[in-house]
């Protein structure tokens, strides 16, 4: 089998060697970088992630960082969502979409100070379209990749191995709120976030010379709570209904199809990069919508690394977009991108590699019911 050659176009995480050394089996990139994929064990990664506490290496959610006096002008501008209320130490949930209303990336903004915003993008380059929309609208703004890298503590325990780190205060903190910290030296933000539905912390390392030292603080912490490595978990997110840009989305996927409506504002100024198209979708409504597909049978197990296509009488409706055994409702799930005559409890065949297997589209969140 051939390996990866030596490149600096796959970067490292400050993490990487901790989580070499604590087992990880996979790899994949994101942004450029690697992203633990498992350790070799997904049915106890997923437990401890929903029964206990588990900790990731998620460094590969880099900042774009825009700062100067035109910072907050330029995030308005890049986000289809109000952001006149923000305030500093609160982070938001956004769809930037590009001049077609396509979500380009989907990620957490936090407003670091006035004329300072961080990006904490998903898969896609983010620096380079920022920059190119501040010299095109002559913005007075800086945009850089500063050395800021999160590691999240996710799961039903987070709260109390955070607690432990920092004091109590953490569990006074709001859903995407965040607030300087400072341990032994390393600086950081705490921020509560994180790709789960579990509840948990990101803490955004601010040196990544520090990273093996900030793993092993919370691999000690966690300890008593019985804390171990884990990665975004492709079972839990499903089963919960979180979107995977660039997984779940393809480059027509607009906000209206993949349920982000309530994080798009259609009043925001006309300057705002997609907004005419998103007003002229949100009139006509969109074509596709998202449903959960349950699927029949245990095998073939669905794949993470291709779109299948969902067939009804012989038609096609829609693509499933990403699939997973689910260890909640003991069955295949994944996400269908389908026509909006499609509905939840229609039964449909998902086509993989010339199988067929039965489905049925499900609400979603999946419900065990
Ligand atoms: N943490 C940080 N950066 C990130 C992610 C993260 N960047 C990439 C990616 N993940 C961004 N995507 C999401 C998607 C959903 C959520 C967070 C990041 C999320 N959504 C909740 C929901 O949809 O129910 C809450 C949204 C809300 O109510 O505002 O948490 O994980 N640093």
């Amino acid at each position: 089998m051939a390996t990866i050659a030596p490149t600096t176009r796959l970067r490292k995480s400050p993490f990487y060697d901790s989580v070499m050394a604590d087992g990880a089996t996979s790899m994949m990139p994101y942004n450029q970088m690697m992203l633990p994929g498992g350790f070799g064990d997904p049915e106890s990664e997923y437990r401890r992630l929903t029964e206990g506490v588990s900790m990731w290496d998620v460094a590969c959610e880099r900042q774009i960082q825009l700062q100067g006096p035109d910072a907050a002008r330029l995030a308005q501008i890049l986000c289809p969502r109000d952001l006149s209320k923000n305030v500093v130490g609160q982070g938001r949930y956004v769809a930037l979409c590009n001049h077609r209303g396509t979500i380009i990336n989907d990620p957490v903004l936090l407003k670091v100070a006035d004329d300072c915003y961080w990006f904490s993008i998903a898969d896609s380059d983010i620096g380079l379209w920022a920059s190119s929309i501040a010299a095109e609208r002559g913005l007075d703004v800086e945009v850089s990749e500063p050395d800021v890298s999160p590691l999240a503590v996710q799961g039903p325990k987070a709260a109390d191995v955070v607690a432990s780190i920092f004091g109590e205060w953490v569990r006074d903190l709001k859903y995407f709120a965040f607030a300087d910290a400072d341990l032994d030296g390393i600086a950081l933000k705490v921020a509560r976030s994180g790709w789960s539905k579990q509840g948990g912390f990101e803490f955004y390392l601010m040196d990544g010379s520090r990273g093996a030292d900030l793993w092993n603080i919370v691999k000690e912490a966690g300890r008593p709570w019985g804390i171990g490595p884990g990665c975004p978990n492709p079972s839990e997110r499903i089963e919960n209904g979180l979107l995977s840009w660039g997984g779940d989305t393809d480059v027509h996927t607009n906000p209206f199809e993949v349920r982000l409506d309530r994080f798009v504002d259609l009043d925001v100024p006309d300057d705002v990069i997609g907004i005419h198209a998103l007003r002229r979708i949100a009139l006509e409504g969109p074509t596709r919508h998202q449903l959960g597909v349950v699927l029949d049978g245990d095998l073939p197990q669905p794949s993470h690394d291709q779109w299948y296509d969902i067939v009804v009488h012989g038609t096609k409706v829609g693509d499933m977009t990403n699939g997973t055994w689910s260890f909640k409702l003991e069955r295949n799930i994944g996400f269908g991108l389908v026509s909006v005559n499609c509905n939840v409890g229609d039964h449909v065949q998902v086509h993989k590699s010339g199988n067929v297997i039965q489905g049925q589209l499900s609400p979603i969140p999946f419900t065990t019911a």
